[in-house]
């Protein structure tokens, strides 16, 4: 197996020139549609096996996706690069990515499946400790996801011993804190916020859409929701920028307090208010997954029942993270400037 051999010692990024029928039988089979390419099934002729394409238009920016992921892809938790590709296709450079095929499907469909009644508590922590060992692995090399959500959270195989996997890197984006070699020169009284970066908000991004999936496992419905069944509503947005949600006593009350604690602080509206991911593998809930009780949860019974509206959780889960991908960018540059203009402070204080 060529992927996720965690030694430190990953073969440099090869695009291949070669076609890729040469080495794969690609199928019609449509695995799934992402926003910028289409995955398709593929075997290699080699060896029979099945595996997944991505198929990315030549940009700059599909590059950065692809060399963000293949350095992400060591981490047992993010899904696997096999090979990349670039070929002409009608005319078009294309970038061909393949990579392990996750053939357990998505993680609520799967949860969801489940021929066992019970799903506790306790496999929600598993569940949630394999996605925090993917953030933090990308956290430490200071890429941020930025599009953490159910549909991007895969399954090897179905069935026992299915590692969880997470992948899609089209808004990945790497986050150094150094910026002198990108911008070598500046005076730092005359910088300007964007020169110094968003560092840590991209980061804090993928803290919430945490939050929200932890929130999802152990109750199967979304903290925030539109109540007309509408896509976006007003009043969920605001609901979303005011951090207004609950733990319905139906749902939640077997729920343990470290659970809802680590929501809590996951769902902090003011990013750096929010836990870090290093927190979060703190946390007793997380750290300890363990010896989390095993009660029962009510979620396996809600995704079935709500089956029909899941696709609109999901469609309400895209808009929020495009929203916050924004809106915190914008919150990073308020910071600075309240903080080194004594004039906006003053004003600060006058409002409260
Ligand atoms: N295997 N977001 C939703 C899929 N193996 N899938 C999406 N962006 C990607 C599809 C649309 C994620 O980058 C996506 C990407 C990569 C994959 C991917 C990678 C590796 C798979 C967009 C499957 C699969 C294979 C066999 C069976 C089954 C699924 O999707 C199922 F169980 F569903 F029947």
């Amino acid at each position: 197996m060529s992927f996720n051999m965690n030694d430190g010692l990953q073969k440099p990024l090869e695009y291949k020139k070669n076609q890729i029928i040469d080495d794969y039988t690609v199928t019609r089979q449509v695995l799934g549609l992402g926003i910028n390419g289409k995955v398709v099934e593929i075997t290699k002729k080699t060896t029979n096996k099945k595996y997944a394409l991505k198929i990315l238009r030549d940009i700059p920016k599909s590059r950065r996706e692809i060399s963000l992921h293949y350095r992400s892809s060591a981490c047992r938790h993010i899904v696997g690069i096999e090979d990349v590709y670039e070929n002409v296709y009608g005319g078009n450079k294309c970038l061909l990515v393949v990579m392990e095929c996750m053939e357990g499907g998505e993680l609520f469909t799967s949860i969801q499946a489940r021929a066992d009644n019970a799903f506790t508590e306790r496999e929600a922590a598993a569940i949630m400790r394999d996605i925090v060992d993917a953030i933090a692995f990308l956290h430490k090399m200071d890429i941020a996801h930025r599009d953490i959500k159910p549909e991007n959270l895969l399954y090897s195989k179905k069935g026992p011993g299915a590692v969880l996997k997470l992948t899609d890197f089209g808004f990945a984006k790497y986050t150094s804190a150094d910026k002198s070699l990108t911008t070598p020169c500046y005076t730092p009284y005359y910088v300007a916020p964007e020169v110094l970066g968003p560092e840590k908000y991209d980061k804090s991004c993928d803290m919430w859409s945490l939050g929200v999936i932890m929130y999802i496992l152990l109750c199967g419905y979304p903290p925030f929701y539109s109540n007309h069944g509408q896509p976006i509503s007003p009043g969920m947005k605001k609901r979303i920028r005011n951090g207004q949600y609950e733990f319905p006593q139906a749902e939640w009350s077997q729920v343990s307090d470290d659970a809802k604690s680590l929501i809590t602080n996951l769902l902090k509206t003011d990013p750096d208010k929010r836990l870090t991911i290093e927190q979060v593998l703190r946390h007793p809930w997380i750290a300890n997954n363990l010896a989390v009780p095993q009660t029962p949860l009510a979620t396996r019974g809600i995704l079935r029942e709500e089956t029909d509206n899941w696709m609109e959780v999901q469609d309400e889960m895209d808009r929020a993270l495009a929203e916050r991908r924004i809106d915190e960018d914008q919150v990073h540059l308020k910071n600075i400037g309240l903080s080194e203009n004594p004039l906006l402070a003053r004003r600060r204080n006058n409002r409260n």
